[in-house]
C-alpha cells in the first residue's frame, strides 16, 4: 500500500470526499545499525526518512495537508523553510494541480533544496532576513486569505507525520526504549509524541537534539532561532523522562560522518542531530533506540563535498590509477 493515507486512513482526518494527494510517501526503511550498535552499547535502529519521495519526512505531512487544502477548494499554499518543507510543498502542489510560494531565507538554503523547489514548479522568493522572519511573513498572507499555510502549524503536517510512529511500532512490535531525532521547529517531536500516544504500544524516552547556535548553525535544516513549537516539544519531550540536547555544530558533523562512513546512511547534516544527542544521554545497556534520520544527504552536496577528500584525477592508465589510490 503506496502513501500514508492509504495505509492509516482511519487514523488520520480525512474522508472518502478528500482527494488524495500523494506520491507514495511513508512505509520507509527501518534499518539494524551493528556498529554504532556496538559502540553505544544499546539496539540502535535507523528510521531512514531521507526515503520518502522528495528525500525528507515532511512529505509525510504534506500529503494530508495538500489533500486537505485541495478539499477546502484552495488555489494557492505557502510555506518558510530552511528547504525541506519548500520541496515538500512544491512537489504536492504540482501533484495537486495548485500553485506554491515558498520562501526561503536567502543565501541560507543549500542549492540542491533551492533548485529541486524551482524545479517542482514552485514560486521560489528568498527573504532577506532569516527562517524566522520569512516565517511572520507566511503567517501574514495565510491571515490576509490569499493562501493556505502549510509550515507545521498547519495541524494536518503533524497528523500526517505521526504515522512514522506507527510504522515503527508495526515493525518492532511495540514502542522502542527510545527515540532520537533532531530538534528545529518541534513539529517533528510533537508529530512523534502524538503517534505513539495514539499507538498506544508505550512511550519512549524521547531524545532530541537542537543545534546549540541555532541561529547560525551550519545544519542549514535546522537554522530556527524561535522554535514554534517549542511549548509542546519540550514538555512532550519532559513528561516522556527524555531530554532535549544542545549541540555543537562539530558533535552534529561527527555523528554525520559516523552515519555514512559506520553505516553507509548519508543523511543531511541536520539529520544526525539525533544520534549526536544520544551520544550525550545516558542509554541503559542494551536498550532498542530508534535515530530517525529527517532528511537524504544529497539535500546537502556543499556539505558532503567540504568534508570528503577531493578527488584524485589522473590519467586512464592503470598504473597511474593504482598509484594515486595506494
Ligand atoms: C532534515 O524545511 O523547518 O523540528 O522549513 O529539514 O519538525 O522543525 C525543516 C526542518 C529536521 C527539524 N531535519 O524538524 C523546513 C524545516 C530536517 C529538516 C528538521 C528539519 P522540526
Amino acid at each position: 500500500m503506496h502513501g500514508v493515507i492509504a495505509r492509516y486512513r482511519d487514523r488520520l482526518p480525512v474522508t472518502a470526499a478528500t482527494p488524495v494527494v500523494s506520491l507514495g510517501e511513508g512505509s520507509t526503511p527501518l534499518l539494524a545499525a551493528p556498529r554504532l550498535s556496538d559502540r553505544l552499547g544499546v539496539e540502535l535502529y535507523l528510521k531512514w526518512e531521507g526515503a520518502n519521495p522528495t528525500g525528507s519526512f515532511k512529505d509525510r505531512g504534506m500529503t494530508v495537508a495538500m489533500s486537505k487544502a485541495l478539499e477546502a477548494g484552495v488555489a494557492a499554499v505557502i510555506c518558510a523553510s530552511t528547504g525541506n518543507t519548500a520541496a515538500s510543498a512544491a512537489a504536492y502542489a504540482a501533484r495537486a494541480g495548485l500553485q506554491a510560494l515558498v520562501l526561503q531565507p536567502h543565501g541560507a538554503v543549500t542549492g540542491a533544496k533551492v533548485a529541486q523547489a524551482g524545479a517542482l514548479g514552485a514560486r521560489v522568493v528568498q527573504v532577506r532576513g532569516s527562517f524566522d522572519q520569512a516565517l511572520v511573513a507566511a503567517r501574514t498572507l495565510d491571515e490576509r486569505g490569499t493562501h493556505v499555510l502549510v509550515n507545521s502549524l498547519n495541524p494536518h503536517r503533524i497528523e500526517g507525520q505521526k504515522t512514522a510512529a506507527f510504522e515503527i511500532v508495526e515493525e518492532l512490535g511495540g514502542a522502542p526504549d527510545v527515540l532520537a531525532l533532531p530538534y528545529g521547529g518541534g513539529g517533528n517531536v510533537r508529530a512523534y509524541a502524538r503517534g505513539f500516544a495514539e499507538a498506544a504500544a508505550g512511550s519512549p524516552l524521547l531524545v532530541a537534539g537542537e543545534a546549540a547556535e541555532r541561529a547560525t548553525t551550519l545544519a542549514s535544516a535546522i537554522r530556527i532561532a524561535e522554535p514554534a513549537h517549542a511549548d509542546e516539544a519540550t514538555r512532550a519531550v519532559r513528561e516522556s523522562g527524555g531530554r532535549v540536547a544542545s549541540l555543537p555544530d562539530e558533535e552534529i558533523l561527527q555523528a554525520w560522518r559516523d552515519l555514512a562512513r559506520e553505516e553507509g546512511v548519508l543523511c543531511e547534516p541536520s539529520s544526525a542531530a539525533g544520534l549526536a544527542a544520544l551520544g550525550r544521554a545516558e542509554l541503559a545497556p542494551g536498550a532498542r533506540v530508534v535515530c530517525v534520520l529527517t532528511g537524504h544527504g544529497l539535500k546537502d552536496s556543499e556539505t558532503a563535498a567540504r568534508e570528503s577528500a577531493e578527488p584524485i584525477v589522473v590519467d586512464p592508465d592503470p598504473d597511474a590509477i593504482a598509484e594515486a589510490s595506494s
